[in-house]
């Protein structure tokens, strides 16, 4: 049984206490995979149980348009994460990618856009993609090469997308591209792109250590109807980061929820296993692994919570968000490996838990901004403060 104490931390209130509860019962039943061999398949099966069960109105903000809330609450979008992501990583990756795809539609989109799209997400009838990296700029946003260009009523995009999580199963995707209203940052906008639009392809799959389905998407002459641009034309960037802001913080909710599963099953291996006349439980060795893996674990939740929480109050949390991204994953890594070190031969094996959170893991510190992108976010934020007051 996964440590719960963290619940009553005074992050949360009684109902997240109570969704935290319902989930952990309808995971144990409902997370796992029911076609391993075909992922694609796997994951469009998990958004249909996780629609029809409720759980992805959390992913979506607004009732008018199927959300739980008026707004996004962060704290829950975390704490499915992290519960889903100790049961299941495709069953996190199912959920999160309805949040992480409809985000912007959430923030930014127009009344008809929200009344089109998020009802369906919210429902598991509709999937969605973001797609914002390019094969020449992942880290670097502003260096996108991707162009959209306005012609009578529509917008004409040309370019490609690539590493697109949902990539080949989207039934949309938001796609952020130059349309040139100023160079850099500035001249970025978003659009929605139904998987038939003319002159869209997904022109590669890409498999990855953990399955999921991901995908090179290509523009080539695809035009699309001027009532699908989201947000205010030039604001793309703004619109991308807000979205991250978010789902930053819960991919750090996800990294917890796999650390959390390794924790439990070092500590089921550990004190279980005979050697030289005691239990590895026994040896100080493996009490200072349990150890740090304890602490670590502590420290990443309350940088996750404290992050989700800030922007739940409605308060400013890029810095918080990639604190606690930076940890959690980084983290993450640490606890899974000494995991599979506990379960010694056996932790290699193919399809045992903690494998499996071994590849599941490595991602995390990669995608929706790397370990680096987070540093600097962080550096800058730290140094814009102090230069704005310096300290002795
Ligand atoms: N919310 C709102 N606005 C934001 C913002 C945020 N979180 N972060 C930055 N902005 C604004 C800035 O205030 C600035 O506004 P002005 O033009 O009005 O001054 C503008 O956006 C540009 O910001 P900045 O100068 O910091 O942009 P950079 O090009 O230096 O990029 C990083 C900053 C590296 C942080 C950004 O490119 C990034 O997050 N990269 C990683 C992307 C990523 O996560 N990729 C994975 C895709 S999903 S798998």
């Amino acid at each position: 049984m996964s440590d719960k104490t963290y619940l009553d931390w005074p992050f949360f209130d009684a109902a997240h206490r109570q969704l935290e509860g319902e989930l952990e019962a309808w995971a144990a039943h409902n997370a796992g995979a029911a076609h391993a061999a075909d992922v694609d398949a796997a994951c469009r099966d998990l958004v249909t149980r996780l629609g029809r069960d409720g759980w992805l109105r959390y992913a979506v903000g607004g009732t008018a348009n199927g959300g739980k809330f008026d707004a996004i609450d962060t704290r829950s979008i975390c704490l499915l994460r992290e519960t889903l992501a100790r049961h299941s990583g495709l069953a996190d990756f199912a959920f999160a990618m309805q949040g992480l795809g409809s985000g912007a539609l959430t923030l930014h989109g127009t009344p008809e856009q929200k009344r089109r799209y998020l009802r369906k997400v919210a429902s598991g009838e509709a999937i969605p993609a973001f797609a914002l990296s390019e094969p020449g700029s992942g880290s670097d946003v502003a260096a996108m090469a991707c162009t959209a260009r306005a012609e009578g009523d529509h917008y004409v995009l040309d370019g490609e997308k690539t590493w697109i999580s949902n990539g080949g199963i989207a039934d949309f995707y938001v796609v952020f591209a130059r349309s040139g209203e100023a160079p850099g940052s500035r001249g970025l906008s978003a659009f929605v792109v139904e998987a038939d639009a003319p002159g869209f392809a997904v022109a590669e799959r890409i498999e990855t250590i953990a399955p999921h389905p991901l995908a090179l998407l290509r523009f080539d002459n695809c035009r699309i109807p001027r009532a699908n641009l989201v947000g205010a034309p030039g604001q793309g960037f703004k619109v991308a980061m807000q979205t991250l802001d978010i789902f930053r913080t819960s991919v750090a909710a996800a990294a917890l929820g796999f650390a959390r599963r390794a924790l439990d099953e070092a500590l089921r291996r550990a004190t279980q296993r005979k050697m030289f006349g005691q239990t590895l439980a026994d040896f100080q060795i493996t009490q200072a692994k349990l150890a740090q893996m304890a602490t670590g674990i502590d420290a990443s939740a309350l940088l996750t919570y404290r992050a989700a929480w800030l922007r739940d109050q409605g308060r400013a949390v890029t810095r918080e968000a990639a604190m606690a991204k930076m940890t959690a994953t980084e983290t993450a890594q640490q606890v899974i490996d000494d995991a599979v070190q506990i379960w010694g031969g056996l932790g290699v094996v193919s399809g045992h838990p903690v494998e499996k959170l071994y590849r599941e893991i490595r991602a995390l510190r990669i995608y929706e901004g790397a370990t680096e992108v987070q540093q600097l976010i962080i550096a800058r934020q730290t140094l814009a403060a102090y230069q704005q007051a310096p300290g002795a």
